[in-house]
């Protein structure tokens, strides 16, 4: 595929997220879909791309975006998907405080209705203010609000970690965000 590392990601985040269908793509239940057939189906849709490009952009893309399976002939996205597949997270135990980056603009109807997941499974999270900032960053003014994860813990919400150490969780209730 010609163009930069940044265009080959975004295109295989969108297939491999939202619209395996747009290249005439299924994934199976776990989001895989065999590195073959990727290949072969971007490149009858004009973009061609080598194991080799491929190989690398898994290796050095900069959120961990892909993996591949233990035997290394299928390929899925890590996390951020909107089709229904089952990645088989692992719940686990959150770290107190995580973070939330969004733009100022949503900060009123968070206020009012808390985070919520919308087209994605989850509401993403992290451990790092740095990465907050660059997510709130990509839709205007930037706000990092802090997820009081230990209360929504003893509440009894689930958490879980992908594969490239985004928390996820179903909601985030307006009373266990701290607003800035
Ligand atoms: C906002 C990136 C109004 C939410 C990141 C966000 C992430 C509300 C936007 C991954 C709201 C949804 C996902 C409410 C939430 N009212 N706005 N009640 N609740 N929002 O892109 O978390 O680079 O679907 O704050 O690292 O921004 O793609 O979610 O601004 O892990 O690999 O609605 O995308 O990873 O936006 O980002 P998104 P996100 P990649």
């Amino acid at each position: 595929m010609s163009g930069s590392k940044e265009k080959i990601s975004k295109r295989l985040s969108y297939v491999l997220r939202h619209r395996p269908d747009s290249i005439g793509l299924r994934l199976d239940q776990q989001g895989y879909v065999e590195v073959e057939l990727l290949l072969s189906a971007l490149a009858r849709h004009g973009d061609e791309l080598t194991i080799e490009q491929l190989n690398e952009l898994v290796l050095t893309n900069d959120k961990k975006r892909f993996s591949f399976d233990p035997t290394g002939s299928r390929i899925r996205a890590n996390q951020g998907h909107s089709i229904n597949i089952d990645l088989n997270y692992d719940q686990k135990s959150p770290p107190p405080i995580l973070y939330h980056g969004t733009a100022s603009r949503f900060v009123p109807s968070i206020r009012q209705r808390g985070l919520l997941k919308g087209q994605r499974h989850h509401v993403h999270l992290t451990e790092s203010r740095d990465t907050a900032m660059s997510v709130g960053s990509r839709y205007g003014e930037p706000v990092i609000l802090i997820v009081r994860a230990d209360q929504m813990v003893a509440n009894g919400s689930r958490f879980f970690l992908s594969e490239n150490q985004v928390w996820l969780t179903e909601c985030v209730p307006p009373n266990h965000i701290e607003f800035p």
